[in-house]
């Protein structure tokens, strides 16, 4: 019997890798018939930044406090099950390259069901609490919805009892963007049965996501954009998704879910131009057309650096409008130019993102989501292990360095001095709105050239490094 053939792959796991983690508990194992076993977490597996074992976490303490609240409350990670587990190494030039253990080739609901389960064996060793998916990652598209929303069921039913009490989705979301009845949007089709189909699609999703606790849901507009603007018209499309979205936010008060409707902006890829273009794009699209109050955003750092933007940039963006809501971590390369989704290593930069999620006072209900995948030839089981680590090392040493930013507060002081003379009751009034064009002739004229000071911007570099 096949099942009986994959064996407790973590433990093999165990067997086969130079860095041996908490290997005496197996989960649940791939035979379907087999109770899941006590997990066994990494979480407890903090060794400090001295230690040499890749996988012990050497900046990551799940339950240290920093900044009046546990890390793990800062950090409310989760793992990508579309790269994680739907991820295979292909890429236009060449086959797949990971050939996991527990895979039997086939895309069956049996598989489906496996995978579920290699899933949480991952999650509860990790030591983290959440999970993202798409409806179609985790089940088998069959031959019409109906039959598809009960492959769908069958695998919600199975994650709903691995989840167990701790582990939730961060968020779910509808895949509207690999099937080719997509092909030229979903929201944004020309073509009306495909915006039903896709309605129906996120209706479902949403079902799902709320029957598994999930505390958010994210749109990714994955084909809402276009190709060429000879062949079509904006503004209908962009109608289009907009009734779109009023349905979704409908629908979730319909069936009481009350987690949070993220927008992921991306610029291009795969459409020439994505609508969700960036924060600002997708701010103004939500402005105009009333549903601003529904829906916060999910920014992603590779996509915001494809947008022309440093993540840093996106995220405050996001932030000083309120709309802050969740963040799907991961980087770019500056040489290649697109989406290379590589988990986040860059000390620096993670400390310019946890920079925004301090000053948001945190991402709740959101969190980081490790939208980030393997390299095509990082084919070993032990590297989703030491990728999700590092990630999650660097994010944290982000956060410490924040705490000695703030802790120094040179940063701030300098920040502040820079604004200094509108720390004045004329500076107050200006803020106020309660200065017209002539009161301000009449001070220029009074004062003068002004001394403009300097921008400080080295002694800012300088005050930054040093936390690093
Ligand atoms: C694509 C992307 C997606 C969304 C979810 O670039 O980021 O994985 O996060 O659909
Ligand atoms: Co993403």
């Amino acid at each position: 019997m096949r099942a009986a053939r994959v064996l407790p792959w973590f433990l093999c796991l165990c067997v086969v890798s130079r860095y041996p983690i908490h290997c005496g508990a197996q989960t649940c194992p791939a035979d379907l018939q087999t109770e899941c076993g006590d997990p066994s977490s990494m979480s407890e597996n903090f060794n400090g930044p001295k230690s040499k074992n890749p996988m012990s976490y050497r900046w990551y303490n799940a339950e240290e406090e920093i900044l009046g609240k546990k890390m793990k409350d800062w950090m409310r990670f989760s793992v990508a099950f579309w790269h994680t587990f739907r991820g295979t190494g292909a890429d236009p030039f060449g086959a797949p390259t990971k050939l996991w253990p527990w895979e039997d080739g086939t895309n069956s609901l049996a598989m489906a069901k496996r995978r579920m389960r290699a899933n949480f064996e991952f999650i509860n060793k990790l030591g983290v609490d959440r999970w993202c998916f798409h409806d179609r990652d985790i089940a088998p598209d069959a031959k019409t919805l109906a039959e598809t929303n009960a492959n769908l069921d069958e695998l919600a039913a199975l994650a709903k009892e691995l989840q167990g009490s701790k582990i939730r989705p961060l968020w779910g979301t509808a895949q509207l963007f690999m099937h080719p009845r997509y092909m030229h949007g979903a929201a944004t089709s020309p073509e009306v049965g495909v915006y039903a189909y896709a309605a129906a699609q996120v209706k479902k999703a949403m079902e799902v996501t709320h029957f598994l606790g999930g505390e958010n849901f994210v749109f990714w507009g994955g084909r809402e954009g276009y190709q060429t603007l000879l062949n079509t018209d904006m503004k209908r499309e962009l109608d289009h998704m907009a009734a779109f979205l009023r349905g979704a936010a409908d629908w979730k008060k319909k069936i009481g879910f009350n987690g949070t409707l993220l927008i992921e902006p991306k610029p291009q890829e795969p459409t020439k131009h994505q609508y969700d273009w960036d924060a600002a794009t997708t701010m103004s699209f939500l402005q105009k057309y009333g549903l601003i109050d529904e829906f916060k955003l999910n920014i992603e750092c590779n996509h915001a650096t494809l947008s022309g933007h440093s993540c840093h940039h996106e995220l405050e963006t996001a932030r000083i409008n309120g709309l802050l809501g969740n963040i799907d971590a991961n980087t770019g390369d500056p040489q290649i130019g697109w989406d290379t989704d590589q988990f986040l290593t860059d000390i620096g930069e993670a400390t310019l993102v946890m920079l925004s999620v301090v000053r948001n006072g945190g991402l709740a209900p959101g969190g980081f989501n490790f939208d980030a995948k393997l390299r095509r030839e990082s084919t070993d089981v032990e590297d989703l292990f030491l990728a999700h680590i590092s990630g999650m090392d660097t994010l944290a040493r982000g956060l410490r360095n924040v705490a000695k930013l703030i802790e120094d507060g040179s940063l701030g002081e300098l920040v502040k001095r820079r604004y200094h003379s509108f720390d004045t009751e004329f500076g107050a009034q200006i803020e106020g709105g309660k200065v017209d064009f002539e009161t301000l002739e009449k001070k220029a004229m009074e004062w003068g050239e002004p001394v403009v000071p300097s921008g400080k911007q080295e002694l800012a570099e300088i005050i930054f490094q040093s936390a690093l």
